[in-house]
């Protein structure tokens, strides 16, 4: 391909696919009214927080769906996560999986416990449940295991390790509320679960998360742990920090629990639009959910084989950024390779080699209600063209002065910018 045809790409000063940017983790809004009406009975009744009504009912129907004893509302996943592992007892390490966002090992980290990185399995993007035993030392005080994407690890593979050393399992579910594993809710595994409802996630409380669990004394400490140790008006019986969910934050919730049947639908919609036209791209694999299962399809991610499509996947995000397209690269570079843990472990990355493999090959586009069918099919439509002249894009970009991948227009300049 004669390179000047590359000029239609808007990073070679084309005209950019979409007006104006459509991002991975854009909020779902349900319904406003109904929100305002819950806002006006929160300032109403002036219980703004410290377990008021709206948290508690949005509690009971978490854990109805999720067909659990227990849910306590926290104010975010990092700090259910801080607090239920804890709870549990875990300290010196526990071992975690380092292909995850970087929550999961600072949750441990920031109370002194060392996370100890588990690859992942070949293909799978989860913890290898076989290379558990390899991480076990005397010090070992639980498994924080993750279900990313919104798919399941193998969680039977990972229990039956748990049960045979006694160690104790806390899933980080931040990405699979409303998502089943073998029939049965995921939420209901291990000691306990924990799920985000940041406003990235298909179902927010603008900020917000949740232990889930059916020990009641587990969830009797965890209570205790998110609300200062009062166990009473002015009686403090145990340690605890300030996790609670406020109430606002709870009527958004439910606000979004109203609407989940219909994010989880255009999730759907825009997965097969974006399957439908990924398919026949060569190098390009999307992570494919299980339909036999309930799935609430939040991540498109997308593997790219660069020998393949002749494009790696940051060069491939630059070309979409400048149409507008705002990809991630989700979790790239894994945890391992961030700090602390990059200087606390520099060899890490010897024995997660699976692990960087599949982050080096990654890549998760934007769905959810800000994003149309019709707009899937042409991100992939894009994505088929980009590939076709893979080869030659990425030559012009490497001949760029200072080798220049970064998208320059001023809408793309707003998308980088976000931050
Ligand atoms: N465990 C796992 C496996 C997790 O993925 C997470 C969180 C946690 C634990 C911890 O749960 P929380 O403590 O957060 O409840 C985002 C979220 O901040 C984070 O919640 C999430 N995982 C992670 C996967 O994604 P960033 O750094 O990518 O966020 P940001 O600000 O770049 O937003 C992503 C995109 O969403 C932007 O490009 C634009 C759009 N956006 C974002 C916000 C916040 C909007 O359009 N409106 C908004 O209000 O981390």
């Amino acid at each position: 391909m004669a390179s000047n045809s590359l000029d239609r790409f808007a990073i070679f000063g084309g005209k950019p696919a979409f007006e104006t940017p459509l991002h991975v983790g854009c909020p779902n809004i349900g319904d406003r009214k109904r929100l305002y009406e819950r806002l006006d009975s929160i300032l109403d009744r002036r219980v703004l927080t410290n377990n008021g009504p709206m948290v508690r009912e949005f509690e009971e129907r978490v854990a109805d769906i999720v067909g659990v004893r227990h849910c306590i509302a926290m104010c975010n996943g990092t700090v259910a996560l801080e607090i239920v592992t804890r709870a549990l007892g875990m300290k010196e390490e526990a071992i975690v999986p380092s292909l995850t966002f970087v929550a999961t090992a600072h949750a441990l980290q920031w109370q002194q416990i060392s996370p100890v990185f588990c690859d992942v399995k070949p293909g799978s993007h989860h913890m290898d449940p076989a290379q558990i035993h390899n991480l076990l030392t005397p010090r070992t005080s639980g498994i924080l295991p993750v279900n990313l994407w919104g798919r399941p690890c193998d969680i039977d593979a990972i229990l039956a390790v748990a049960e045979q050393n006694r160690l104790p399992v806390v899933f980080d579910s931040a990405h699979m509320f409303a998502c089943s594993y073998k029939g049965s809710m995921i939420g209901s595994f291990g000691d306990a679960e924990v799920f985000s409802f940041h406003a990235t996630k298909f179902m927010n409380t603008f900020e917000g998360g949740a232990v889930v669990t059916n020990d009641d004394e587990l969830a009797a400490t965890v209570r205790l742990m998110q609300n200062f140790g009062f166990s009473g008006r002015d009686l403090v019986t145990h340690v605890g920090i300030n996790g609670k969910m406020t109430e606002v934050a709870a009527a958004m919730g439910l606000t979004s629990l109203d609407a989940m049947d219909r994010f989880v639908e255009r999730n759907r919609e825009n997965y097969h639009a974006y399957r439908l036209k990924l398919r026949p791209v060569p190098g390009v694999e999307i992570v494919e959910y299980d339909e036999r299962e309930r799935c609430n399809f939040q991540y498109i991610v997308i593997d790219v084989d660069e020998n393949i499509t002749g494009i790696g996947c940051d060069e491939l995000m630059a070309v979409l950024a400048a149409e507008n397209v705002d990809a991630r690269r989700y979790f790239s570079p894994g945890c391992h390779r961030m700090e602390p843990y990059s200087s606390y472990f520099p060899n890490a990355g010897l024995l997660l080699r699976n692990t960087e493999d599949s982050l080096s090959r990654v890549l998760t586009l934007p769905t959810g209600t800000a994003v149309e069918a019709r707009d899937a099919e042409k991100i992939g439509e894009l994505i088929q063209r980009i590939v076709a002249d893979g080869a030659a894009i990425h030559a012009r970009l490497q001949s760029r002065p200072g080798r220049e991948s970064r998208p320059q227009t001023g809408r793309l300049a707003r998308c980088v910018n976000y931050r």
